[in-house]
């Protein structure tokens, strides 16, 4: 008996350390209750949730959208489901001496895996580690391809310290199955391709496995599923859903910090998805299908609630088209302008032939806020614009340029140099009409190379356009099949319209061409091998 007595002596406090070091030794090992069971005996039940996460490179001005769509959306289905906007938290830790990184002119730079792990390897450990603390079953990337390479960084991390954790991509950077095989074999459980509402809903409330099994429930038959490369077991499980137009949540920008943006008072919205038009170099119209207006109560009470709650004194709308469907576009500056709402807007449209029969229009959106339009009208030719699929004509597209500018907005345009079939003496003719509707013309919001990217009718009907497709991620470098127009013709071309907007005294954003210039790579790759020397 005195043995077990504790007299608080040190031997006696050792027996009984010695003790109940033994107990707990035999409870492990014991069949019956394991390391594992014990972990799940004492975590309750886990509820459905997953953590959206931005990962860069992405704008720093105004707060990402996709993620703030589906939080929104999965929160009002009782998901819970937080947000991160790691792209604007590692802009700001980085900007000191890492800012132009997230220039447009950037993209080389997130394209090298190698360039990417040099500036943020020690970055990609906390966010890795964040990810993880925050101990959701599902983590969700929302991506552009640009962003893959720092994303793959991150997801390395947390296949090696949170196995379990279920790994979603969603976004524009997966919209395409060439995009997707840009991904590691393992770096994803599975893709999310499309507006991912309601299929992120059903994977998380229905505890979608990576084999696309489901743990609780049936799947409904208006889930697709299907792996890119059926015979590859490895090959992550692709997932889609339809998205009606009223089913669209706004967001409520719940866990993000506004102040954090350099947009002042502005905040980004959409007012419908996808576009009426389906011109040949675009990859948007293929990834987000027919123009839809989402539903119009829903959008003033959102604006109501950002007047109220955030103080908003702007809007610059991230649709394709702004003009996606004209009658709603009225009825929205109709309420704007009977209640006074003190509102500056902007954003993206299309050359319109029946709005241009609506001159009042283009007044009321002024009246109602509108400061700004952008025109992807990319060429002043007809047939060019003809082989471009742009269903209009050089004449409507000037007449809508006049409408805007007479309404009291600023004009920007969008220019592309070099499509296939363009013949010097049409582009020449382009070059003429900057000059011409110089008075109209405000801005070139963008003056690229034509690229041909991945699921664009331009890649997937390649043969119709006499052209070769190019390598995967070099998608400037292309060329006509008669070697008409070849990459050098092309920056030649934009850097005479470059010169001329130039003259012509317009403000321009110019895409650089040294990023694909093989010249200049073939010279950059050999300074780089002598300072490795
Ligand atoms: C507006 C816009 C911009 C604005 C952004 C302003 C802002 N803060 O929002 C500006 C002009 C700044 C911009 C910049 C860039 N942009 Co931009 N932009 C767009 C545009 C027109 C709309 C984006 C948007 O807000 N959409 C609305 C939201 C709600 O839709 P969403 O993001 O697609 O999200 C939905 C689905 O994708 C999906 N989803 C999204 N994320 C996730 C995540 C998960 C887990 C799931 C399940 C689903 C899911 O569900 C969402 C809700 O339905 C798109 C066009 C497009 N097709 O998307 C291009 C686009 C995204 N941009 C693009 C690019 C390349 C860029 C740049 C990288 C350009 C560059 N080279 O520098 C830069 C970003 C770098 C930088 N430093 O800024 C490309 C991306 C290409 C690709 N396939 O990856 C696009 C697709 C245009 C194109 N076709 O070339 N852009
Ligand atoms: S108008 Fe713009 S979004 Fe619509 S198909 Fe043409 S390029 Fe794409």
């Amino acid at each position: 008996m005195a043995d077990d007595s504790n007299d608080g002596s040190p031997g006696s406090r050792l027996r009984d350390g010695a003790r109940a070091a033994r107990f707990l030794v035999g409870q492990l090992r014991s069949r019956a209750w394991t390391v594992d069971d014990r972990l799940t005996a004492a975590a309750p039940e886990r509820k459905p949730s997953v953590l959206l996460v931005k990962t860069p490179p992405w704008d720093t001005r105004l707060a990402p959208l996709g993620i703030n769509y589906l939080s929104r959306y999965l929160r009002t289905h009782g998901v819970d489901a937080p947000v991160w906007d790691c792209n604007i938290d590692t802009y700001l830790r980085f900007r000191m001496d890492q800012k132009q990184l997230w220039d447009m002119e950037e993209a080389v730079f997130w394209f090298t895996p190698e360039r990417v792990a040099e500036v943020f390897n020690h970055e990609c450990d906390i966010v890795a580690r964040r990810i993880i603390e925050a101990d959701t079953p599902y983590v969700g990337f929302s991506l552009t391809m640009e962003g893959i390479q720092f994303a793959k960084l991150v997801t390395d991390r947390i296949r090696r310290d949170a196995p379990d954790k279920i790994i979603v991509m969603g976004g524009p950077g997966v919209a395409f199955p060439e995009f997707r095989a840009l991904f590691p074999r393992g770096a994803v459980d599975l893709f999310v391709v499309g507006a991912g509402e309601e299929a992120l809903r059903l994977i998380v409330t229905q505890g979608v496995k990576p084999d696309g099994t489901a743990q609780h429930g049936r799947l409904p038959d208006t889930l697709q599923m299907w792996r890119d490369e059926p015979d590859h077991p490895d090959c992550p499980l692709c997932i889609s859903h339809p998205v009606t137009p009223q089913q669209f949540e706004h967001p409520d920008f719940e866990g993000i910090d506004l102040c954090k943006y350099s947009g002042r008072d502005h905040i980004a919205l959409i007012m419908g998805r996808g576009c009426f038009r389906s011109c040949a170099f675009c990859s948007d119209k293929p990834d987000q299908g027919k123009y839809r207006a989402f539903d119009f109560e829903k959008l003033m009470q959102a604006i109501a609630f950002y007047k109220e709650h955030y103080w908003i004194g702007g809007i610059t709308w991230n649709d394709l088209i702004l003009n996606g469907n004209i009658n709603q576009l009225e009825r929205y500056c109709d309420v704007l302008l009977e209640n006074n709402v003190d509102l500056v807007w902007d954003g993206q449209a299309t050359a319109h032939r029946v709005m241009n029969k609506r001159p009042h229009l283009f007044h009321k959106m002024a009246d109602a806020g509108c400061t700004d339009l952008t025109y992807g009208l990319e060429s002043f030719n007809n047939d060019v614009l003809a082989i471009m699929r742009k269903g209009y004509t050089e004449d409507v597209a000037v007449h809508t340029l006049r409408n805007t500018k007479a309404a009291g907005m600023v004009t920007g345009i969008n220019m592309i140099c070099g499509f296939p079939g363009e013949t010097e003496a049409q582009f020449q003719h382009t070059l003429d009409a900057l000059e011409e509707h110089r008075d109209d013309i405000d801005r070139v919001t963008s003056l690229s190379v034509c690229a041909v990217v991945p699921g664009s009718p331009l890649w997937t009907e390649h043969a119709k356009f006499g052209i070769q497709r190019p390598k995967p991620g070099h998608y400037h470098e292309w060329e006509t099949l008669d070697g008409t127009n070849t990459l050098p013709v092309r920056i030649d071309r934009h850097a005479r319209m470059k010169a001329r907007v130039a003259e012509l005294g317009l403000s321009a954003v110019i895409q650089s061409t040294d990023e694909f210039d093989p010249d200049v790579r073939a010279e950059l790759a050999r300074k780089e091998a002598l300072t490795m020397r």
